[in-house]
């Protein structure tokens, strides 16, 4: 099996840290091709940076389609271009945060989110909303990290997201913690022993949700409306994803 993960930012050690811990949990025959855009943004931290990001995941799947990718992940925690990439293929396509929002069900009844920077926090509150899970999610906290500095510094990021978790286990009434970012996809394990509960992470979560659908057979439906988009030309520089 083939699984593309696409780390929607342009961080080449992002997408490094992305690609370690997709391989950690996939199964022997899963091969993880992680990939991210040659253009656009260096961290997704706003939703300007997710409407830019978004095109660069595209333009990640329809070369994934030319290699026959059995499976896609988008590794960043606001699902950047999610439904515009499952129009694109019928392969399963899983974003981080819905996959760690599931994944947190069936594990607790109540999470809370542990994300980046406390601008991002309407990000994950109204994915949680589109996705149906805002019942489940007591609150969207921030550590107040720079995404970079997950790179950068991860002493220190590692510190205020222990902080901020314990916090979460002591105020919300919660059972679980999903973590807000693809660049802490290496976390979970030291962060469920810093606070003792059950950390869901996006990256691991989706890469084992994508194998599990593959496995299936279920892919993306097309009839309505997931069916690829009507051939169409586009113009100027967005000419070569037209039909
Ligand atoms: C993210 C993420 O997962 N990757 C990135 O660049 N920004 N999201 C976030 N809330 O920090």
């Amino acid at each position: 099996m083939h699984i593309r993960v696409i780390n929607p930012n342009t961080t080449a050690a992002m997408t490094e840290t992305i690609a370690v811990a997709a391989r950690r949990v996939a199964s022997p025959g899963t091969r993880i091709v992680a990939t991210q855009p040659d253009s656009g943004p260096v961290s997704i931290e706003s939703h300007f940076d997710e409407a830019i990001a978004a095109v660069g995941v595209l333009e990640e799947v329809r070369a994934g389609e030319r290699e026959r990718a059995d499976g896609y992940v988008i590794a960043c925690f606001g699902d950047p271009g999610l439904l515009a990439a499952r129009e694109l293929t019928r392969a399963p396509v899983v974003g981080i945060a819905e996959a760690a929002f599931h994944l947190a069900t069936l594990v607790a009844t109540k999470f809370s989110v542990v994300t980046t920077l406390g601008r991002t926090i309407g990000i994950a509150e109204h994915l949680l909303q589109a996705y149906g899970f805002a019942g489940h999610c007591r609150r969207v906290r921030a550590a107040e990290i720079p995404v970079l500095d997950l790179e950068h510094d991860p002493n220190a990021a590692f510190n205020r997201i222990v902080d901020e978790a314990r916090r979460a286990k002591a105020e919300d009434g919660i059972g679980a913690i999903v973590l807000g970012c693809g660049g802490m996809a290496d976390l979970s394990d030291a962060l469920s022993d810093a606070v003792g509960l059950p950390v869901v992470e996006g990256v691991t979560a989706a890469v084992k949700l994508v194998e599990s659908l593959v496995t299936l057979r279920l892919a993306t439906s097309k009839f309505g409306d997931l069916d690829f988009p009507r051939p169409k030309a586009f113009t100027g520089r967005f000419a070569h994803l037209g039909a």
